[in-house]
């Protein structure tokens, strides 16, 4: 015992030997690059993020996987692209949990290593078991299972899939919180329980706190119209304005209980998918109504995480990143003026870029990107490597000292150096956006395959034009047209067929093969 003791002092203290840090990975939902002031905002006061991009590193290619949010938890969490396994698409809120238990994850393999786990925030990869092809047969009356525990995580509190999804309760643990056993708690995805209002019904519309735009008709919580119906548990539904301040206390109090021993934190704020909800605190604080009043509020609550890491006394020793699960959009289906004010003020949300949440474009996957660790990363440091958070599994798991072989036996890359100095490691990255639209990114060249175009322009915001056809081989060329205006594929066709056949190469290497154990 003793000996041991000794033993693992020496190892510590051995000349060299950097400390595993505590990893602190704080996701943001729909926030888009041009959102933060760190990487150009003017519209949106973000001082805690701006203060963690100053104290560390900013990227400039820093990537989701796809332009959703469960194919993008799904590749952060498990080191595979999500597109490679069915089932992975933007999950109803009564999904059964996407990720085979039987898998490494990021966060099993910090466990294993000896970390304290947890998630907080939205999780929207699924509960329960799944029983046949079923949806809709969890019971959320009793012990929720599996979960987030079962793929890594010894704490959790979460909603189980998205804000404008029911159920509208958080889970802790497994269990629905303050829910009445007098009152179960019922959830379908079929269609309303008698005595339900008829959200299409102009005389209930006009009652409503925020109006739907497209979808969102269905369930009435709290003045606003869900997708899928609930009936029950009234004293569990959450309250929508305090949603950030009870995922921020839940993952500040967790961080002062776990302080002593390494600890592996995943916040994922709800901030700003819809429905946009905000405090009466945060109301007003931008000229962008609830969308970038929302951002407002996710940079509070990046305040009272770094807040809890200096009040812990271990910042020193914590790597914190910071990232967001797709890129922006403006109207997602509620008329909170998103689109209208966006225009008047001139935001662009996703900075340079085109495109946004659900488009293959630069807008919809490459993403803001930070990382803070005192005595590491050099304050201030801005990086153009490519980085992925399907790397994050691999990256995390080497920094943490567990294994990254399983990791990178799949698509994620260990680019704990491209962390620690801005060094590039990954040369290419592949981006989807559900259905069949994929893009690869490689140096300068951004390459997109042939897809359908949709109308996107009150997604992505005014001056959003497709600016030529999308159903053929679209080239880019980043450094001189970040935008992606000009098709440069007829003068390139060499470049094209590379990167085609890489795209090709990625997408050939496996579709649902079988699961690493
Ligand atoms: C879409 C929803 C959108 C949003 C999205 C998921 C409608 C009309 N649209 O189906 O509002 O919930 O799913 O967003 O229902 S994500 O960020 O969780 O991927
Ligand atoms: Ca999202």
């Amino acid at each position: 015992m003793r000996l041991a003791a000794v033993l693992c002092l020496l190892a510590v203290a051995a000349p060299g030997a950097v400390e595993r840090p505590n990893i602190v990975l704080i996701y943001a939902d729909d926030i888009g690059w041009g959102d933060l002031g760190c990487y150009g905002a003017k519209a949106i006061p973000t001082p805690n993020i701006d203060r963690l991009a100053a104290q560390g590193a900013r990227f400039t290619s820093g990537y989701c996987t796809s332009a959703t949010c469960t194919p993008s938890r799904y590749s952060m969490l498990t080191g595979e692209y999500a597109w490679r396994r069915k089932g992975t698409n933007v999950l109803p809120g009564d999904a059964a949990l996407v990720i085979p238990t039987s898998r490494p994850t990021v966060a099993t393999a910090l466990r294993d290593a000896g970390y304290a786990t947890a998630v907080v925030g939205k999780w929207h990869l699924g509960l329960g078991a799944r029983k046949g092809e079923e949806a809709g047969s969890l019971d959320w009356n009793k012990p929720i299972a599996p979960g987030p525990r079962e793929v890594g995580f010894q704490f959790s509190f979460i909603m189980a899939a998205t804000g404008d999804r029911v159920p509208t309760v958080y889970v802790r643990d497994g269990s629905v919180v303050g829910l009445d056993p007098k009152d179960p708690i019922e959830v379908s995805y079929k269609g309303p329980f008698p005595g339900d209002p008829d959200l299409k019904s102009e005389a209930i519309r006009r009652t409503l706190r925020q109006d739907w735009s497209h979808g969102h008709n269905m369930a009435l919580v709290n003045g606003v119209g869900r997708i899928g119906w609930m009936r029950g548990g009234k004293a569990a539904v959450w309250d929508d304005t305090t949603m950030g301040d009870v995922f921020a206390g839940q993952a500040a109090r967790w961080i002062e209980s776990v302080k002593d021993k390494p600890f592996f934190l995943y916040y994922a704020s709800h901030e700003n998918h819809v429905p946009r909800v905000v405090h009466p605190r945060h109301a007003g604080k931008t000229p962008l109504g609830p969308r970038g009043d929302a951002v407002v509020a996710f940079d509070e609550q990046v305040g009272r995480i770094l807040e809890a890491l200096e009040r812990s006394g271990v910042a020193g020793k914590t790597l914190v990143l910071l990232s967001s699960d797709n890129g922006p959009v403006l109207d997602d289906g509620y008329k909170d003026e998103a689109f209208e004010r966006n225009r008047d003020a001139g935001h662009l949300p996703a900075g340079p870029f085109r495109g946004g949440k659900y488009s293959p474009h630069q807008g919809g996957t490459r993403v803001s990107l930070l990382a803070r660790w005192p005595g590491v990363i050099k304050p201030g440091a801005v990086s153009d490597a490519l980085v992925s958070q399907v790397d994050f599994p691999a990256t995390l798991a080497r920094l943490g000292g567990a294994d990254p072989a399983p990791f990178a036996a799949l698509d994620s890359v260990d680019v704990s150096a491209s962390i620690r100095d801005g060094s590039p490691v990954r040369d290419h990255v592949v981006s989807h956006a559900g259905g069949p639209r994929y893009s690869l990114r490689e140096g300068n060249w951004a390459y997109v395959a042939p897809y359908a175009a949709a109308n996107l322009r009150t997604y992505h915001g005014p001056g959003h034009v497709t600016p030529g056809p999308t159903n053929v081989d679209q080239l880019h060329d980043l450094e001189k047209d970040p935008g992606e205006r000009r098709n440069v594929a007829a003068d390139n066709p060499e470049v094209v067929a590379r990167l085609k056949a890489r795209l090709d190469a990625a997408r050939a290497k496996g579709e649902n093969q079988p699961l690493p154990r």
